[in-house]
């Protein structure tokens, strides 16, 4: 199999997992948890060739980590970037004591005023390397880094989450913790 084809299939399994799992028929449990076998089936109706281990080659190549199965290796979810509401069940944890968030530099203006919102996310965003928030912001046009007091936000009772694909996670940043 070509890697366009394991790309396509990638973009659509991360639209399935984390947005829309009625479109091919599938639940999530409450932890984002789907059936690796009820999950293959479906997705052969629009992608024949899909079999289990072509599936684990797309999950163990993803740059990102965005999947992962479960340690039974029956069950496999997104690792984070939900809009669907499920809890990923990641336990707070004190964050480095800064962290980056890549954005365009059309939200600049909006984001120093009201901070940074999840908007259709579960969570905001947040990368331990600025190289990594660069490439987050240039999804968005002209990219800008934003350094985030992770360190003073977390002494100051924020929870933090670290996903198993090493995203950070947190519910708001008002604009206070913010510098660019
Ligand atoms: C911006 C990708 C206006 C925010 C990436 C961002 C990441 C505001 C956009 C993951 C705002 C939301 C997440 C405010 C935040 N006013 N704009 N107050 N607060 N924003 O895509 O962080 O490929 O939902 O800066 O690599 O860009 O999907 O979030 O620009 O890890 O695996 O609103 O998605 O990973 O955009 O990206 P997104 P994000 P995947």
């Amino acid at each position: 199999t070509s890697e366009k084809e394991n790309k396509r299939i990638s973009k659509f399994l991360s639209y399935v997992l984390r947005h829309h799992p009625e479109l091919i028929g599938i639940e999530l449990d409450e932890n984002g948890w789907t059936d690796v076998s009820l999950l293959i089936q479906k997705f052969r109706k629009t992608e024949p060739k899909l079999d289990l281990e072509m599936l684990r080659h797309i999950v163990d190549t993803n740059a990102k980590k965005r999947f992962g199965f479960n340690e039974q290796q029956d069950k496999i979810r997104a690792n984070q970037g939900h809009s669907v509401k499920i809890d990923l069940g990641y336990s707070p944890q004190e964050p480095p004591e800064v962290l980056y968030h890549g954005t365009g530099t059309k939200f600049v203006d909006l984001i120093k005023s009201s901070g940074l919102e999840k908007q259709s996310r579960h969570h905001v965003h947040l990368s331990q390397h600025k190289e990594t928030a660069i490439n987050v912001g240039q999804r968005h046009g002209k990219p800008f880094v934003f350094e985030v007091l992770s360190g003073q936000m977390y002494r100051d009772n924020y929870e933090f989450f670290l996903s198993d694909n090493e995203v950070w996670l947190t519910d708001h940043v008002p604009a206070k913790y913010l510098k660019d």
